[in-house]
């Protein structure tokens, strides 16, 4: 890929020797945790395609869509309401981070003591590795936790950053102040495109995000199957490449890969004999940060679902399409976006429930709830969910950890004793 891209990638400032070092580790970690894989779909070539040309297709595709007037909004939570981008003519890309490359330069304005997932972010920025963040128009940041708040004020020194105030808590208020901020979205991505967002276009918008969700609760259903018909990892790349790919590409390829999953369920195949039924729970996992999926998957389980933000709290909750009119439509994409049950809210009780209820649906021995380092809401609210599983005859390990790989033996032999106690 390199040789064909060098030129855009120059254009766009990225410091060309890291950027090559880069994706060099990282195609021999996906080659590694990936390809090794026995029996994979058919479907797989796609992602495997899509992580290939991570860097290159996908960035020149963005280039294209530029030249001909379109704009690239960049998101790091899916707080963000998706469908305001795509009615405005705009294109969206998740730009959270899963490596730990740049850490050294984020620390440089960020405390040490900041979680992976920020650090990644501004490291990627810092070091000029990351085409997504050059290929924005505007990058969209969130008040959801107090690390990602007050980094955007820091970040905004390095790209055009526009934030959205997240409410804390679910009262009639916190509804007023989010749809506020909805409508104010709005008008600024009206204002960046050019484009005035109709009833029309949100519908059309809306009904694409949803397509696009119904797809990955296809998926989900499919892996209560048992045996379960694909690995865990492989579901997290689907869900890690929804948030950058082109969604009508991405929809019917993973249409396609779910027509191949149920023929696998009919012939009653499935991956990993005798594999421990486990569920990831907590913070999300940007690409490429594939370590504790690949532990446990290599410890005797394997994972059937995750809830996660990359995972079944983006797809879960799909937005009301019956509005006909701009108004019945917002306030449709409103209640869809309160029902997120981020840990960054209090109380976040609906979050236990659905964590307990996924758990019995895909009936898993165990959960693993998995915190990135320095992350209080979600370290904070492991406890509640522990208890809340326990009370429910579930077993639940906490991990914690970043994106550093020096941990990997020791969470093995954790996740080992936790799997053969569940088993
Ligand atoms: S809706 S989970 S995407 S905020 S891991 S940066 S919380 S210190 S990512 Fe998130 Fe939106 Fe919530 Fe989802 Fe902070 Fe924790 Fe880091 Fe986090």
């Amino acid at each position: 890929m390199t040789g064909r891209y060098e030129a855009m990638w120059e254009r766009l400032n990225l410091d060309l020797d890291a950027h090559a070092s880069l994706l060099e580790v990282l195609g021999k970690f996906y080659g590694d945790i990936y390809l090794n894989q026995q029996g994979r779909l058919r479907g797989m070539e796609y992602l495997d395609f899509v992580l290939s040309e991570i860097h290159g297709l996908r960035i020149q595709e963005l280039q294209e869509a530029r030249a001909q007037g379109r704009k690239v909004i960049g998101t790091f939570c899916v707080f963000v309401p998706e469908e305001i981008v795509w009615a405005a003519d705009a294109i969206q890309v998740g730009l959270c981070a899963g490596a730990e490359a740049g850490t050294e330069a984020a620390e440089k304005i960020l405390p040490r003591n900041t979680c992976a997932l920020i650090k990644s972010f501004v490291g990627f920025k810092l070091s000029r590795l990351c085409p997504f963040i050059e290929s924005c128009d505007m990058v969209v940041g969130e008040t959801t936790c107090d690390g990602k708040k007050k980094a955007y004020e820091i970040f905004s020194d390095y790209a055009p950053v526009y934030v959205m105030e997240i409410p804390q808590m679910k009262c009639a208020a916190d509804r007023s102040l989010w749809k506020e901020e909805v409508l104010r979205f709005k008008q600024a991505v009206e204002n960046l495109t050019g484009v005035t967002i109709t009833a029309e276009r949100l519908r059309k918008a809306i009904e694409l995000i949803n397509r696009r969700r119904r797809v990955l609760q296809r998926l989900n259903q499919l892996r209560a199957a048992k045996p379960v018909p694909i690995s865990g990892r492989d579901v997290l790349l689907i869900n890690q490449v929804s948030f950058y790919d082109d969604p009508e590409r991405f929809i019917q390829k993973i249409e396609e890969l779910c027509n191949e999953l149920e023929e696998k369920v009919q012939r009653g195949e499935g991956v990993a004999d005798g594999a421990v039924r486990v569920m990831l729970s907590g913070c999300p996992m940007a690409i490429p940060n594939w370590k504790l999926p690949y532990i446990i998957e290599s410890s005797g389980a394997v994972v059937v679902g995750e809830e996660s933000c990359i995972g079944t709290r983006n797809t879960r909750d799909l937005v009301e399409e019956s509005g006909t009119t701009l108004e019945e439509l917002l306030n449709a994409l409103v209640d869809r976006y309160m029902k997120i049950d981020c840990a960054c809210f209090t109380p976040n009780t609906e979050r236990l429930d659905h964590i307990v209820d996924m758990a019995r649906q895909l009936d898993v021995k165990g959960v693993i709830h998995y915190g990135l380092s320095f992350c209080q809401p979600y370290a904070m609210e492991s406890f509640k969910v522990e208890k809340a599983l326990s009370k429910a005859g579930i077993p639940m390990l906490a991990i914690e950890t970043d994106y550093s790989m020096e941990d990997v033996e020791q969470l093995k032999t954790r996740v080992e004793a936790f799997v053969e106690m569940i088993r």
